[in-house]
């Protein structure tokens, strides 16, 4: 993006007053967490529906319990990156600011991101699949035998948000408002296929919000954008910050 288009941009942001920011696996990816659907991608190696869904635990619940522990695992070794502080910095650069992330992996919360709105859960937590009891004892990511519930003898499952579950419903009408009423919607590092999240930057411009895309590829939900930055959001976001401070504290 040359300078001039930039300066345009970091202008309109500036004098937003309620900023909302959307973020999906992109945003990890820089700590060395792999996206979905990227070539290298978790889906790639595995078939989401087989894994990311009831009815495929039900069948495979080891397979299942194991992909998520190798998931942990990779977590458990990343730190968050220049985006995600970058994005912990802007919380307090504007008057309302929202962050919504359909990441698992709290590298937002590790880098001083507050109230962030999960919409598909978290890798850590666990909950019994059959009377939803929070399991609180700590995982051991070695073994591939699914942990029992205490309570009922169920299967213990992460609690993430699996195809075809209905979203925490709080946070998806939390989201959903803070969109309809954001200045600026930023969509970073998300390709835009999963619902209802990709829904979330429509639901901002429809209302008037200048929706701006950091993404270094094109993506099913850019058509409607009115900027792009093609760039790694580790990159392009401190950046965006540097130049906020630059202007609002002269
Ligand atoms: C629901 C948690 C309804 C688990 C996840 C047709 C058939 C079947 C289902 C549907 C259908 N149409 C709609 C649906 C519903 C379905 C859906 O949307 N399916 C899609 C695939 C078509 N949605 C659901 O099932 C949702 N529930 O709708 O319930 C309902 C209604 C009534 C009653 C009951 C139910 C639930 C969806 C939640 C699924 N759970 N995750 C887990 O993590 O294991 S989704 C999963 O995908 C992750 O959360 C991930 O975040 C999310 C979205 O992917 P992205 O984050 O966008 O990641 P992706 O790899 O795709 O893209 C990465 C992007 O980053 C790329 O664009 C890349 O260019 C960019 N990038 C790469 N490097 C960088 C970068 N960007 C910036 N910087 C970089 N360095
Ligand atoms: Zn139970």
């Amino acid at each position: 993006m040359e300078d001039n288009q930039m300066d345009k941009i970091i202008e309109i942001i500036k004098k937003a007053k309620r900023v909302v920011v959307l973020t999906g696996a992109g945003v990890s990816a820089e700590s060395g967490i792999s996206t979905f659907r990227d070539p290298d991608g978790l889906w790639n190696k595995f078939n989401p529906m087989e894994l990311a869904s009831v009815n495929g635990f039900m069948s495979n619940p080891e397979l299942v319990w194991d992909w998520y522990n190798y998931r942990r695992n990779i977590i458990g070794n990343t730190t968050p990156n220049a985006g995600h502080y970058a994005i912990a910095e802007m919380q307090d650069l504007f008057e309302n600011f929202t962050l919504i992330t359909q990441n698992v992996d709290r590298l937002h919360q590790n880098a001083g991101s507050k109230n962030v709105l999960e919409l598909h859960g978290n890798i850590i937590d666990n909950h019994c699949l059959n009377c939803e009891e929070k399991f609180e004892d700590a995982i051991d990511i070695s073994n591939k035998n699914v942990p029992i519930c205490k309570k009922c003898g169920g299967k213990i499952r992460p609690s993430v948000v699996w195809f075809g579950e209905m979203l925490p419903a709080e946070t998806l009408k939390k989201s959903e408002k803070m969109s309809a009423k954001a200045d600026v919607f930023f969509s970073i590092g998300t390709s835009g296929e999963v619902y209802p999240a990709a829904g979330l930057p429509a639901i901002a411009k429809q209302n008037g919000a200048f929706v701006i895309e950091i993404n270094p590829n094109q993506t099913s939900i850019s058509y409607f954008m009115h900027s792009h930055f093609r760039n790694n959001s580790a990159e392009v976001l401190p950046e965006i910050v540097r130049k906020l401070k630059g202007l609002m504290y002269r």
